[in-house]
């Protein structure tokens, strides 16, 4: 420490001492700018489904789902995230359930959102309201729900869990509590959100507005055939044809942190670079493609996961004859509502 002359470097040490004694800090006692960055910064990259599927259907013979533990689930572990989310806001699972397997009930302070991926016959029980899912399907279970999953059918199912549980762990509101019965029932309030809510543009008037009321399923077929028409009409230069998954009452984002959208990249497109302090998730649904970020080139075909982190460059391109599907995530809606959200062309 040499801040000025006129004290000798013994006075400077006593001081720091001082200032350590008193609890307290000072950062021109460090190298480094005034306010320091995290320890840790989110890196982007791929994760190959090739690599991620045998060990999605390998903890079959390791883990049972409510003995073993509370899920049979597999983490997106990102290197520059100590907790070893996808990134800083993000976590993204995949979830395996045998035929006639149970994820027993709870609730907990994280929104989670469930992308159906592979098999026939699960559901996700939303507070009473039973949501089958198919591949393809979104599926929300908003902070503070009662949930649980299960799989009627005959084969294994898979589908990937969308948290905003690392925002949650960071303000230190994580909380969590088991159902007193493994499965909630689910009688006469099966599809009720999907009966609330079940065309474009119109609403319920009544107490179910009021109450802000939810659509807790976004189907498969729905958002495909939404997106091959957005593209007969609408593009754009960085993202081509996109969609975002929104609260038909509010147009909200389907979480308060995250947000969900479907990006079609068509045939021969190659979209302009630009960043944004977002994180991004990207889970390939069709096609393949390439994306390059800060000059790295990721080569991806369906089931794999991109992750861009924040403030990286990137673009996309599809060389192919066959559109490229991709359902993104992003933490845009925490930042935009905080007016930290920054986008910039390059
Ligand atoms: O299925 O309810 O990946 O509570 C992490 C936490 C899934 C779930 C996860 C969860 C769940
Ligand atoms: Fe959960």
């Amino acid at each position: 420490m040499a801040l000025s002359t006129k004290i000798s470097e013994k006075d400077a040490q006593q001081f720091a001492e001082e200032i350590r004694a008193a609890g307290l800090d000072a950062p021109w006692l460090h190298p480094g700018p005034l306010i320091q960055p995290k320890k840790f910064q989110v890196q982007s990259g791929l994760w190959k489904w090739d690599k991620i599927e045998p060990v999605v259907r390998g903890m079959a013979d390791f883990i049972a789902p409510g003995k073993d533990a509370e899920r049979r689930i597999v983490r997106i572990a990102n290197p520059g995230v100590p907790e070893l989310t996808a990134t800083h806001t993000i976590s993204i699972a995949f979830q395996y359930l045998l035929p006639g397997e149970v994820a027993p009930a709870h609730r907990h302070s994280p929104n989670a959102m469930r992308f159906m991926i592979d098999g026939q016959g699960a559901y996700t029980t939303v507070n009473g309201d039973k949501c089958m899912m198919h591949p393809g399907d979104l599926i929300l279970t908003p902070a503070g729900d009662w949930h649980d999953h299960g799989n009627e059918g005959t084969g294994p199912v898979m589908w990937m869990d969308i948290l905003d549980s690392p925002v949650v762990r960071f303000l230190e509101a994580l909380t969590m509590e088991s159902y007193p019965h493994e499965k909630q029932l689910a009688g006469s309030q099966n599809r009720r959100s999907e009966r609330l809510f079940s065309a474009p543009g119109l609403v319920p008037a009544g107490r179910a507005a009021e109450t802000h009321e939810r659509l807790l399923a976004y189907r498969w077929q729905h958002a495909r055939e939404a997106l091959q028409r957005l593209a007969e009409v609408e593009n754009d230069p960085f993202d081509d044809v996109m969609l975002q998954y929104v609260q038909p009452t509010t147009g909200a984002s389907v979480l308060p942190c995250l947000a969900a959208y479907l990006q079609m990249l068509r045939p021969g497109v190659e979209t302009r670079a630009h960043r944004h302090n977002s994180s991004t998730v990207y889970f390939v649904r069709e096609g393949s493609g390439t994306t390059e970020v800060n000059g790295t080139t990721y080569h991806w075909s369906p089931g794999d996961v991109i992750v861009v982190a924040p403030s990286a460059v990137h673009k996309h391109h599809n060389a192919n004859r066959e559109p490229a599907i991709l359902f993104v995530m992003q933490d845009t809606p925490m930042l935009k509502a905080l007016g930290f959200y920054r986008e910039e062309a390059v």
